[in-house]
């Protein structure tokens, strides 16, 4: 959720928060009130199942319906203002990445305040008091020494010069924008002491036209400030509370703790890139591609949205990746019909897979003060998306999600974005045969989404809605915010070719009654900002009691079968999963993917016969899963994604060794036995199940044993 900024300087009391909890601006109450009301008004009620045409289409029924509630939450208010483009380099934009070291410091006074009742963002922050470096991007809690800052909730601050380039600070025809890929998880930002933004939320991009502000003086440099508040309350997505723990007998006067409800560390700080970048003053401010197939023809519609002027001309052309025009248009809206269309495969499912056309937008515009033209280009990527009773197709074929589940986490930097992970990530998914992702449990950096267009790995795009536990995270304001947030996720990510699924949050507490709301209007208004997606969120419900499955496309379920249930007993694991999977198709005729299972495991403990945490038990077990999956995806079961990709660092408890070690590779990215295991089992599901025979075999490395 952002706020613009007034421009002018910040009323200090507001972003103060009661201890320790962040600045929550008055909640809009009516406009959600609106919004709930509208959705009731527009009798959206979907019913069970009826999110599908029995052809398999997906946008029969009530899908109508989906469609017809854009326009009304748009003039509810809810519609985002303005689009959130990826910053790319054109003629007519530059960039400056702001990455590197920052000064730094927590906030320890007793109340959290100190740096707003002394202003800190006035003056440069190191005449303040001390400061530290601090890389970006990263978390702050890793890198340093310091116990009590590795633990930090409440506000932080980060400040950073940056000089410009004159042009920018003095040609009023250029628009400089101030883009932060993520602060988690409240922030506020000022440059040069005068307040720019607001945003909530950890995991999405938000951005400043700071132009006004550097154009209006002699500086060619500027001071960027962010208070930043990990903060997380029954509202915030994830949730959590502050417990204050008032037994003076056994803590310190004011002593709270932050509790969560889920199993990953809470990271802080800015965790993706930092950077400026500029526009003309009228510009390209968002471009919507959708794309369908008819026979060999591709079809990609688009739709472009302009800002700064009235009177524009746009021409679009297609580009195919030898760099050759295979279709253009004008206007801001349109149709680009591609014959011999290349399609974006999933990798493994075609011998060229992820293959990307380049959608250049061009734009003209007479200004008074002459002609001005602006410049951008999009990756496309022309797909199709179907959903059947007991089928996921891509392109019109039966896709299964041999995969992943993986979370944002390394040694040191926490969260922070960091290239070689990244590469490394890849090329590690990419050994293994794996296809598809989930970004469990929330929004993973654009570049990463932009590695999945370029490889062919299928996303699961999902929210940071984990967590929702207690009956408060159910409220109005809740949903309102979450209603926001899949705005902001849908708005940044509709246009990649990987994501093929929205999910609104895992593991609520879904069979609490006002479950059966929240989630009908969360996934209705997911349908409407894009129908051209399924949605689905992930369960450990029984599937008697999930009030929300009635309205997902998929249904995503986890299960733990004898890990946290009838622990150390794996002869249980194919009877019981056999009967969840029946139980689930049975109640909802829809397509079922094992979103979760794992074992805890530490590298390098050898038990056999295999004994819980040993390397010998995490493969037994995923073994007896995999005698049941082979049975049901010959059925409804369309994928399976392993918890997790690499183990990940967690709050501390008696549970969790260090972190949660359910990764079947370590937190350094080195295998497991278990990786060995899936890699095979991933390889020979590519083989079986890819649609050309020679796909995997192409694809395979050189001396992988399952090639055909
Ligand atoms: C789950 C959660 C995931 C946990 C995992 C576990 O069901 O979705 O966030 O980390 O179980 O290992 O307990």
């Amino acid at each position: 959720m952002a706020r613009a900024a007034s421009g002018g300087a910040r009323d200090p009391a507001a972003p103060a928060p009661p201890r320790p909890a962040p600045p929550r601006p008055a909640p809009p109450a009516r406009l959600g009130a609106r919004l709930l009301a509208g959705l009731r008004a527009a009798g959206c009620e979907p019913r069970a199942g009826a999110t599908r045409g029995r052809d398999g289409s997906m946008s029969r029924g009530p899908a109508g319906a989906w469609v017809a509630l854009g326009p009304l939450l748009w003039t509810c208010g809810l519609a985002l203002e303005g689009g959130m483009l990826y910053p790319r380099e054109s003629p007519s934009r530059e960039r400056k990445d702001l990455d590197g070291l920052w000064s730094f410091r927590a906030d320890f006074s007793d109340g959290r305040r100190q740096g707003f009742e002394q202003q800190w963002y006035r003056a440069p922050l190191r005449e303040s008091g001390p400061t530290l470096d601090m890389p970006v991007p990263s978390s702050f809690n890793d890198v340093g020494q310091d116990r009590q800052l590795r633990s930090f909730v409440g506000w932080v601050w980060y400040e950073r010069e940056a000089t410009l380039p004159r042009r920018w600070s003095q040609d009023p025809g250029t628009r400089v924008v101030l883009r932060i890929g993520s602060a988690h998880y409240y922030a506020i930002v000022w440059v040069n002491g005068v307040h720019v933004a607001e945003h909530e939320g950890g995991h999405l991009p938000f951005e400043a036209d700071i132009s006004k502000l550097v154009q209006s003086g002699p500086l060619s440099s500027c001071r960027i400030t962010l208070a930043i508040n990990n903060t997380l309350t029954p509202h915030t997505l994830p949730p959590g509370t502050i417990v204050y723990k008032t037994d003076a007998s056994k803590y310190p006067k004011g002593y709270f703790v932050q509790n969560t409800y889920f199993d990953f560390f809470n990271y802080a700080g800015l965790h993706r890139p930092v950077l400026l970048y500029t526009t003309p003053t009228t510009y390209i401010d968002d471009i919507t591609v959708t794309t369908g197939v008819d026979q060999d023809t591709g079809l990609v519609d688009y739709q472009i949205f302009v800002q700064g002027s009235e009177h524009f001309q746009l021409e679009v052309y297609l580009l195919d990746e030898e760099g050759k025009v295979v279709a253009q248009g004008t206007g801001s809206q349109g149709r680009l019909q591609v014959p011999n269309v290349h399609l974006w495969w999933p990798y493994l499912m075609h011998e060229h897979p992820a293959y990307l056309y380049s959608l250049e937008v061009r734009l003209t515009a007479q200004m008074a003060a002459g002609p001005v033209s602006d410049f951008y280009t999009l990756p496309v990527g022309i797909r199709t998306v179907a959903v059947t009773e007991r089928q996921f197709l891509i392109n019109g074929k039966p896709f299964y999600f041999h995969g992943v589940n993986k979370h944002e986490d390394a040694d040191i930097r926490g969260k922070g974005f960091d290239w070689p992970l990244l590469v490394k990530d890849f090329n590690l998914l990419r050994w293994l045969g794996a296809n598809a992702f989930r970004t469990s449990h929330y929004p993973y950096a654009e570049e990463v989404m932009q590695l999945c267009d370029r490889y062919g790995i299928v996303v699961i795009d999902e929210s940071p809605g984990v967590g929702i536990m207690l009956v408060q995270s159910y409220s109005n304001v809740s949903l309102q915010h979450h209603l926001e947030v899949m705005g902001e996720l849908v708005r940044r990510d509709k246009n990649h070719p990987s994501v093929v699924m929205w999910s609104v949050a895992n593991e609520p507490t879904s069979f609490l009654k006002p479950a059966a709301y929240y989630f009908k209007t969360l996934i209705a208004h997911t349908k409407a900002l894009d129908p051209s997606r399924p949605v689905t969120f992930v369960t450990n419900s029984n599937y008697e009691a999930d009030l929300g499955a009635p309205y997902v496309d998929v249904i995503c379920v986890n299960s733990y079968y004898s890990w946290y249930h009838d622990y150390g007993h794996m002869e249980v694991i194919q009877l019981q999963l056999a009967t969840e999977f029946e139980n689930w198709y049975r109640t909802y005729q829809k397509p079922i993917i094992q979103s979760e299972y794992g074992a805890e495991t530490i590298a390098g403990f050898h038990q056999d016969p295999p004994l819980m945490f040993s390397e010998e038990y995490q493969k037994g077990l995923l073994e007896q899963y995999h005698l049941v999956l082979d049975q049901k995806r010959k059925e409804y079961v369309v994928g399976e994604l392993i918890w997790n990709f690499a183990d990940f660092m967690t709050d501390q408890s008696p549970q969790r060794a260090v972190g949660n070690r359910k990764g079947i590779f370590t937190r350094q990215r080195q295998p497991k036995a278990a990786a060995f295991l899936l890699r095979e089992r991933y390889w020979k599901l590519a083989n079986e199940t890819g649609h050309h025979r020679s796909a995997a075999k192409s694809q395979c490395l050189e001396n992988s044993p399952f090639a055909l």
